[in-house]
């Protein structure tokens, strides 16, 4: 292993110096800064991921992306056996690897290793992709370099949307049991089951709902992945894609993340009145819905929408088919005041609230028997847990005791199970989820709106010099520092009809993100406004003010 890390060492200081003395950091979704800073931090990772596959013995991946974030930008994400992010420990290992000067490696790469590897002999194997960034292109091949040098094997799976990489993770670290290990191996399940609940729910004609569906894929790498998902459905949905990436720069005035924040349509989508639209991110892990009314008002389904729906689907499901599993839903303090209302008082599912960021609100979903999870930009699955699959697959296979009406219950819910990725969050398997459930509803994205009306909000950034002097608590809907600032923050909510309003630091982003909402735009664009500029008087704003 000695020879191995002088190797990686060596390799790094010719072909992937550390050019400047920048401190990055592991966050919420790895490292993500701009692609001309992450040479070096690329080939690192792919040291650190050999490493991990030697501790876990067992195939890890890696991710080149940066979401939702500008074309210049790009990123890394590790993936744990599991599917799941890296626990926080490894966050630290990676930060400390990327930000180590070129002749320091070997000792922080020893350290890692006497830590977390019983056995460096062991095979490693790591599996990665990458999104459609220019950049993604040789930092790929800074990644395999990484990968190369600690002698770990690996195999390039090329363009991948980032949750086609965790299933692959899965199928690959549990044989084949979660699906095969392919791309086309995602294809074939998803479209399978949505194919056989198609075929289940036989509705009646449908009066509200159509197969038509418009897509605004970011420009990114969900544009040729939604083509090759569609080439397996045969005609069960008629989609048009934007955004496809033909002319368009990535993530610019399209996508999930614009259209959620901004409430308003993307660019080059001419959309008639009732159309239902989604859009997807950058990397494909995030959906939001929307369309325009008769009155040619612009309406967001967003990810609380779609976790109600999910939720209220799923609890009639396993209602129908009367197995006892406790089913609940996590979301974070960005969820729409209406949309916990909704799920406590009309839906009766108990809801959780975590702090932002995939890896809390997978782990809370665990909690559950079926744990429905969404943030409200649009990320978010659903996880079964063993005990709830084998008491589904039990149901199934027994089946002379239970009623017809009980078993067609059954039989949708374990269908349903493979339409989603439980892996992460999946803008193509989310799509298919939902236009399931409108299908079966028969509901038009009106009827789907109609169920509760969100509360009008707002999200802001505000510029500091330090984010990190804004510290919180109570899954971040309490400031805890600088002095003061939640106590103004109180007293400028009570001025607004169901006002509500918190502010965290980005864990993407060098910003102070600020989140409100009350009863009308008007005002909630001016509590939005007050509260950033408190945030600006009290944590050190810079630059203009909001
Ligand atoms: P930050 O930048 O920490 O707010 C954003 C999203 C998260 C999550 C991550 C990872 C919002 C408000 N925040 O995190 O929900 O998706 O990016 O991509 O949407
Ligand atoms: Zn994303």
């Amino acid at each position: 292993m000695e020879a191995l890390l002088e190797r990686a060492a060596a390799t790094g200081l010719e072909k992937h110096p550390r050019k400047q003395n920048i401190q990055i950091k592991y966050g919420t979704a790895g490292f993500r800064t701009i692609a001309d800073q992450l040479d070096h931090v690329i080939y690192r990772m792919g040291l650190l991921a050999v490493i991990a596959s030697k501790s876990r013995k067992a195939t890890i991946g890696v991710m080149i992306t940066a979401s939702h974030n500008p074309e210049e930008d790009n990123g890394v994400k590790l993936v744990d056996c599991r599917g799941e992010m890296m626990p926080a420990i490894w966050e630290k290992y990676a930060t400390q690897l990327a930000n180590a000067g070129d002749d320091e490696i070997v000792g922080v790469l020893r350290n890692i290793l006497s830590a977390e590897v019983k056995n460096p002999d062991v095979t490693a194997k790591v599996i990665y992709g990458k999104d459609t960034r220019p950049s993604s292109i040789p930092l790929a091949q800074s990644l395999q370099d990484g990968i190369v040098a600690l002698g770990g094997e690996y195999h390039d799976f090329g363009l991948l949307s980032t949750p086609q990489l965790h299933y692959l993770v899965v199928c690959t670290n549990t044989n084949g049991a979660y699906g095969q290990p392919t791309e086309e191996g995602y294809y074939n399940k998803l479209s399978l089951a949505f194919q056989a609940l198609s075929k289940q729910q036989e509705p009646t004609p449908c009066k509200n709902y159509s197969r038509k569906l418009y897509v605004d894929a970011a420009n990114g790498v969900g544009a040729p992945k939604l083509r090759s998902l569609l080439s397996h459905l045969s005609d069960l949905l008629d989609v048009q894609v934007f955004n496809d990436g033909s002319e368009g720069r990535l993530n610019y005035q399209c996508g999930a993340d614009y259209v959620k924040v901004q409430q308003k349509l993307p660019v080059d989508m001419k959309v008639e009145a009732g159309i239902r639209c989604a859009s997807f991110d950058g990397d494909a892990d995030r959906i939001v819905y929307y369309y325009i009314d008769q009155d040619g008002k612009f309406n967001l389904l967003d990810g609380d929408k779609i976790a109600t729906l999910v939720a209220g689907y799923l609890q009639e499901l396993v209602a129908r088919s009367g197995i006892n599993l406790k089913l609940g839903l996590v979301q974070t303090a960005y969820a729409n005041g209406s949309s916990t209302e909704y799920i406590t008082d009309t839906l009766k599912v108990p809801v959780a609230c975590v702090p932002t960021g995939v890896k809390h609100l997978h782990h809370k979903a665990q909690d559950f028997d079926i744990g429905v999870y969404f943030e409200a930009n649009g990320h978010g699955t659903v996880l079964f847990s063993d005990d709830a699959l084998k008491r589904i697959a039990d149901s199934a296979g027994e089946n002379s005791s239970l009623t017809s009406d009980q078993k067609q219950g059954v039989k949708h819910l374990s269908t349903v199970i493979d339409v989603i990725n439980q892996t992460v969050g999946d803008a193509l398997s989310d799509m298919l989820l939902v236009e399931i459930i409108l299908r079966t509803r028969d509901w038009s994205p009106s009827d789907w709106n109609k169920q509760y009306i969100d509360l009008p909000n707002r999200q802001l950034k505000v510029k500091v010099k330090d984010r990190n002097v804004i510290s919180t608590t109570d899954a971040e809907r309490k400031v805890v520092t600088p002095d003061g600032l939640q106590a103004a923050i109180d007293t400028i909510v009570t001025g607004y009809k169901k006002g509500r309003s918190f502010v965290r630091p980005s864990g993407t982003e060098d910003v102070v993100r600020v989140y409100a909402e009350a009863d009308t735009q008007v005002n909630v664009d001016k509590l939005a406004k007050e509260v950033g500029n408190k945030v600006y008087d009290l944590a050190g704003g810079i630059g203009d003010r909001p």
